[in-house]
């Protein structure tokens, strides 16, 4: 059977020291979207017709564009294209069960409509609305939870912001003064005027102590008490653990926590081709991250129309298609009982055991070793058939169906009782 390491071990613990009551939802909901979505979603990862590979949210950094060459930008975008409600029933139809869009990435341009600067989507683009009040209406209506990311140390566009800026003296810059006069003023400002959040996702820490950081999240808190802080807000304080991008862990994990990953290898949109994942391999993801524990949020990257590429909703709806079939076996689960196989993963509830079988046996059967409880019944999950199984000794032996080999993992269910050794 399977030991889970606890978070202590993991990363600082939270300092409360407990764990937040309102985590249930987001331990409960294993899926969710995230939305890289600004200015460098308009230049898509070229520049005076230079490509630049990756993370098309870096452009401003990997082309070293100077802020008044990027301020330009803002007044070619107006993402017309964009539907609150389009992306939102695409979430939905994908089995998401909660978004979180960048609010402000490293670039310092706010997507929503901010009285802290005019470097935002309603003051400095010929779009001149806010598109985060509707999406995170859309969002709710449909159930999800609606979050903001935020770069709360990272800022290129300020003489103060922290880190990778090129266009300003580093050692002149004034950590305190960039947080007192843009990111706490605009974080409250998102805690203020959209509504209940789910989660605030930070991105990442820098430039404060630890008492800094207290005193931040104090500050924050009070405006919103529900709404769940990242972990990368730094000093251990977060509510969950985020891993890092792309990481999944190798062992399970006890407690809130979440892995990260785009697609292809940019989070902003980028016009040019990337390797981009198959839906195959996205549900596997996910179930290989629940049966850790966690939660998947994948990205995808909105182009500078406000359109989600037709890659990405293809391979959401593709998910969406298999969750309403097999979600049973994610959503509400906590990490398997049984170690990983060769043939899969697995994920629980309580007296079941759901098996994600990714690649069968060429024998046709599916050992689980040292599970040595009172099987009652194993069968398929989509149409219940039950399966004849044998236990020997500590080993339990299914006999499995022929099934569509290029089919996504396909899950079977052992139900038992007693508690696995
Ligand atoms: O620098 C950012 C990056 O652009 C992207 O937003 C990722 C998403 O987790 N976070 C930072 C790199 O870890």
């Amino acid at each position: 059977s399977v030991t889970a390491q606890t978070m202590d071990q993991m990363w600082d613990s939270n300092v409360s020291g407990k764990e937040n009551p309102n985590l249930q939802w987001f331990k409960d909901a294993k899926f969710g979207m995230f939305i890289h979505w600004g200015l460098y979603s308009k230049i898509a990862g070229e520049w005076n017709g230079k490509r630049y590979y990756g993370s098309g949210e870096w452009i401003m950094n990997q082309a070293k564009i100077k802020v008044a060459d990027y301020n330009k930008v803002a007044s070619t975008f107006n993402p017309t294209g964009f539907n609150a409600d389009e992306w939102a029933q695409l979430a939905a139809d994908a089995g998401i069960k909660y978004m979180v869009i960048t609010a402000k990435h490293h670039e310092g341009f706010a997507m929503y409509q901010s009285k802290v600067s005019n470097f935002n989507i309603v003051d400095a683009t010929p779009y001149k609305k806010d598109p985060m009040k509707a999406l995170a209406e859309a969002n709710r209506k449909r159930g999800i939870q609606f979050g903001f990311y935020y770069s709360q140390f990272q800022d290129w566009h300020e003489p103060n912001g922290g880190r990778n800026s090129w266009d300003f003296d580093e050692a002149k810059k004034d950590y305190q003064t960039y947080y007192r006069e843009k990111a706490i003023p605009q974080l409250k400002e998102l805690l203020t005027n959209y509504g209940p959040l789910g989660i605030v996702w930070f991105d990442t820490p820098g430039g404060m102590t630890k008492e800094q950081t207290q005193t931040f999240v104090n500050e924050l808190r009070v405006l919103q008490p529900k709404t769940l802080f990242s972990s990368r807000v730094g000093q251990g304080l977060g509510d969950y653990k985020d891993f890092g991008d792309s990481e999944v862990p190798s062992t399970p994990i006890k407690g809130a926590w979440e892995s990260i990953y785009t697609h292809n290898d940019s989070w902003g949109y980028i016009k040019h081709d990337m390797n981009f994942k198959s839906s195959k391999e996205i549900i596997q993801l996910l179930a290989n991250v629940a049966s850790k524990g966690g939660n998947l949020m994948l990205n995808v990257g909105p182009d500078g129309d406000g359109k989600i590429p037709e890659y990405s909703v293809k391979f959401l709806q593709q998910t969406g298609k298999w969750l309403k079939v097999n979600g049973e076996s994610i959503y509400g689960t906590t990490y398997g009982l049984i170690a990983a196989q060769p043939w899969g993963v697995s994920t629980s509830k309580p007296g079941k055991q759901y098996l994600h079988v990714l690649t069968r046996p060429k024998n046709g059967k599916l050992l689980i070793p040292d599970f040595n409880v009172n099987v009652k019944k194993v069968y398929e999950l989509t149409d219940k058939k039950e399966l004849p199984f044998k236990k020997i000794g500590k080993e339990v032996w299914i006999d499995l169906p022929l099934f569509n080999q290029d089919a996504v993992n396909t899950v079977f269910v052992i139900e038992y009782a007693g508690t696995v050794p």
